[in-house]
């Protein structure tokens, strides 16, 4: 629906969904991107890893990443290094961002529950960590040490025993990953570490392969592998699922701000441009009822945008098809549009917006209020970083201890917990016509088994 307000400045796409009771899905902006025509694409590249291993690695690097590489693991030495030359501003920061995100998470440990079904009938779920997870750190437009924090931490604290970081190489620190990122595994305690990317580092994480010419070398493979990642890694990663369990697939990054006439138009365009510098495919959608508000957030963002570092990308993100303002009647029209967004990151800028931010249904995560940005989560609030996008919040949830666990449930009866429930068992198996199942406890107590 065509909007045209009075304005000379104008940087987002508009949709007006106001005066309808229109369904908001399917109205609204989002990047479509094809995982299935890239799964395609990569399938050779992780046919060929699966099957040469260290070989069809090194070829990829080279085609893809512009690097030759006789040896995939980086060397403790190297690790150790970039710990010893970071930054110490980075590391005090790295160090605070750690701290909260193992407090966070310390909390989120699960205990086993036993309930008693009967006398002598128990059924316990145990939460037992996966024994190995690859973790992904992408490396192309930006360099995310945060990002290693984000998916090491959880893992950890799960109690996930043996784990991998695989980033890709840089043509500026040697053909090792980012040197930041090396920090930042080594203040984990991650000692290994692999120098690769894309779809080659999923299939090496996945099936394992040989990371030296003379096979002396081998990155065993693992159980699950979680982390963000381009289009080639998302598809990768598809491919693999069920090889492995994966985490919810990231696409490029998004940012929703349910916001009224209250909210600041200057934070409200920060935090729009904050999101769009990850990528130019990023979104950055504002959900309000307030027309001035509109208005002065496209005045903030043309003073704002030209001064940003990363204006270029900015710009290509802030207008693209998947970015806009969406007018709708009210708050509550507002929360059923970002419900049906299923925005990965969701700011709520309003009066009340804790209230607010209480009814979203939808989301991967949701800041409240004037000081909640979505930078504060990205490093230092103590939340995980790996979030669903895409809509995935519909029905998956970030990165958290959770992701490295499996809950095994232990049935425990005695023989008069059995007994006491035999017939039931003997009359479902029946009525599925699967009289084996009924035998198998018959024969417990003398009943009747096939000749
Ligand atoms: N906003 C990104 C995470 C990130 N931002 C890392 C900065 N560094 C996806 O949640
Ligand atoms: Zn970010």
């Amino acid at each position: 629906v065509p909007w045209e307000p009075p304005t000379l400045a104008r940087v987002l796409n508009r949709i007006d969904l106001r005066g309808g009771s229109r369904d908001p899905r399917g109205l609204l902006p989002r990047a479509q991107l094809d995982v299935s025509e890239a799964v395609d694409r990569i399938r050779p590249v992780v046919e060929a890893v699966r099957e040469h291993g260290f070989a069809a690695i090194r070829e990829a690097t080279e085609r893809f990443d512009g690097v030759t590489v006789d040896r995939l693991r980086v060397p403790a030495e190297a690790i150790a290094a970039a710990e010893r030359q970071l930054d110490p501003d980075v590391r005090a920061a790295l160090v605070e961002a750690i701290a909260r995100a193992r407090r966070v998470h310390g909390d989120q440990r699960r205990v086993d529950v036993t309930t008693q079904v009967v006398p002598g009938g128990t059924v316990t779920e145990r939460w037992v960590p996966v024994s190995r997870v690859g973790l992904y750190v992408p490396g192309g437009l930006a360099m995310y040490p945060s990002t290693v924090v984000m998916n090491v931490v959880p893992a950890q604290v799960a109690g996930v025993e043996s784990l991998v970081v695989a980033s890709p190489p840089q043509r500026d620190n040697d053909g090792l990953p980012d040197a930041r990122v090396l920090a930042a595994c080594a203040l984990l305690g991650v000692d290994e570490v692999y120098a690769v990317g894309g779809a080659q580092a999923v299939a090496m994480l996945g099936y394992g392969a040989e990371t030296t010419a003379d096979g002396t070398e081998r990155c065993a493979p693992v159980d699950v592998i979680t982390g963000p990642g381009n289009i080639w890694v998302t598809a990768a990663k598809r491919l693999l699922r069920g090889v492995v369990g994966i985490d919810a697939e990231a696409g490029p990054t998004e940012i929703a701000i349910l916001a009224d006439d209250t909210a600041d138009p200057v934070h409200v365009a920060a935090d729009l441009i904050s999101q769009a510098e990850h990528d130019p495919l990023a979104a950055s959608v504002l959900v309000t009822p307030s027309v001035a508000l509109v208005e002065a957030v496209e005045r903030e963002l043309a003073r704002q945008v030209p001064a940003t570092k990363h204006s270029e990308r900015v710009t290509t993100a802030l207008t693209g098809a998947q970015s806009g303002a969406v007018l709708v009647d009210d708050l509550e029209a507002g929360l059923r549009v970002v419900d049906a967004y299923a925005a990965e990151h969701l700011e709520i800028q309003t009066r009340d917006a804790r209230h607010w931010a209480m009814r979203v249904r939808n989301a991967g995560a949701i800041f409240v209020g004037a000081y909640a940005p979505v930078s504060l989560g990205d490093y230092c609030a103590g939340s995980n970083h790996v979030l669903p996008t895409g809509g995935c919040a519909r029905h998956s949830s970030g990165l958290s201890v959770q992701s490295f666990l499996r809950g095994i449930h232990v049935v425990d009866y005695d023989e008069a917990a059995l007994r006491d429930v035999a017939a039931h068992v003997v009359t479902l198996a029946n009525a599925e016509d699967l009289p084996a199942h009924g035998q198998a406890v018959q024969a417990r107590f003398g009943g009747a088994t096939p000749a």
